[in-house]
């Protein structure tokens, strides 16, 4: 499997999330993209390159462009409201929710920080918009090589990106690569797209940025979000609206739930995705289902990760891997490499 690698990750490198009422230190860190990394070069499964230049407008087609303005300068005025900044993450404080106006840009720093976000999880820092920006290219460039004909590609990048709305960012997302490569290949002509959502995790801001739109079908696997982040989005009732009615697709779990009903889900989604006819597929790959994750509650082992691989490799569509959550750093690799090795076996 060809992989599409952002050696710009640890550019973004967050200090602390609120968790609790306390700062604790981000589970979201560099060294889970090295260890994926390492375990691709350990098993020799493919080649490794670097994004292709991009334009600006590609992010455009997804983000809008008053949140890309506000990203790309989100630090200087985090660091132009006190020098001492440079030495703190920026973190959210206030939220224009229910009742409040989102149609205003305040002049405050501090007001568009919440206006651009969704929780205070999620630090941006000084690296944030430089690695993100990579990753996305990453994320299109993995779609390109399918577009020319590779069976799949693999975008290992970080910061993740299946929160992130067309103007926010929240759960350590800041752009979605996911949406960004489903746009790419509808862009390049493909009449249906699937996004497949296996993240622990609903992905919200996937299924926000294609919940209207008939050409992209939405189906994620995750955790009940009546217990479980991001708690305001992932329910089985939503199921598209508009010309997109009928394209969104979500299957949650009960926390605690293991590899056979997981895979039954899978199989639903994937059979959805069939009757939906696309030509070809986005994988929003995280492995935070994995049973030792410590901020999960699935209970995925290690081995379960190449049976998911072969069920995806079966769908028989060109497939873009896009790399999402996993926190449990030491098996991070080892769990992702098995979903890309056991896609190649069956592939
Ligand atoms: C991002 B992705 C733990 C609380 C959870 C947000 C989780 C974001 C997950 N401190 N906070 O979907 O893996
Ligand atoms: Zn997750």
């Amino acid at each position: 499997m060809l992989t599409i690698y952002n050696d710009r990750h640890a550019l973004h490198q967050g200090r602390f999330e609120m968790f609790r009422g306390e700062l604790v230190p981000c589970f979201e860190v560099p060294a889970r993209a090295d260890f994926v990394l390492r375990e691709l070069q350990l098993r020799g499964l493919g080649a490794i390159e670097g994004p292709q230049e991009l334009p600006a407008v590609a992010i455009a087609r997804i983000h809008s462009q008053r949140y890309l303005d506000f990203l790309a300068g989100a630090w200087q005025e985090w660091v132009a409201l006190d020098p001492a900044n440079a030495n703190r993450d920026a973190l959210p404080s206030y939220w224009p929710i229910r009742s409040f106006r989102s149609d205003v840009l305040p002049a405050s720093f501090s007001a568009r920080m919440g206006l651009f976000s969704f929780d205070a999880g999620s630090p941006l820092t000084a690296g944030t918009w430089a690695a993100a920006r990579a990753g996305a290219a990453c994320a299109i460039t993995a779609a390109r090589k399918v577009l020319q004909g590779e069976r799949a590609a693999f975008a290992l990048t970080r910061p993740p990106g299946h929160h992130a709305g067309m103007d926010f960012f929240g759960g350590y997302c800041f752009l979605n690569n996911a949406a960004l490569a489903a746009q790419a290949l509808r862009d390049a002509g493909l009449e249906r797209v699937a996004v497949l959502d296996v993240d622990y995790h609903h992905g919200n801001g996937t299924q926000s940025i294609f919940y209207q739109r008939a050409d992209v079908f939405f189906a994620s696997v995750h955790c009940d979000p009546h217990t479980e982040y991001p708690y305001f989005l992932g329910y089985a009732d939503e199921r598209g609206a508009g010309a997109g009615e009928g394209c969104n697709l979500n299957l949650p779990l009960a926390r605690g739930s293991g590899f056979p009903r997981w895979r039954t889900a899978l199989a639903q989604a994937l059979r959805a995705i069939a009757d939906f006819r696309a030509d070809a597929l986005v994988v929003s790959l995280g492995v935070d289902t994995f049973e030792g994750d410590p901020i999960s509650g699935f209970g995925l082992r290690s081995a379960d990760y190449l049976a998911i691989g072969e069920d995806i490799a079966a769908a028989g569509l060109p497939t873009v891997f896009v790399f999402e959550g996993g926190y449990a750093v030491a098996e991070v690799g080892i769990n992702t490499v098995n979903v890309l090795e056991g896609f190649g076996q069956r592939a």
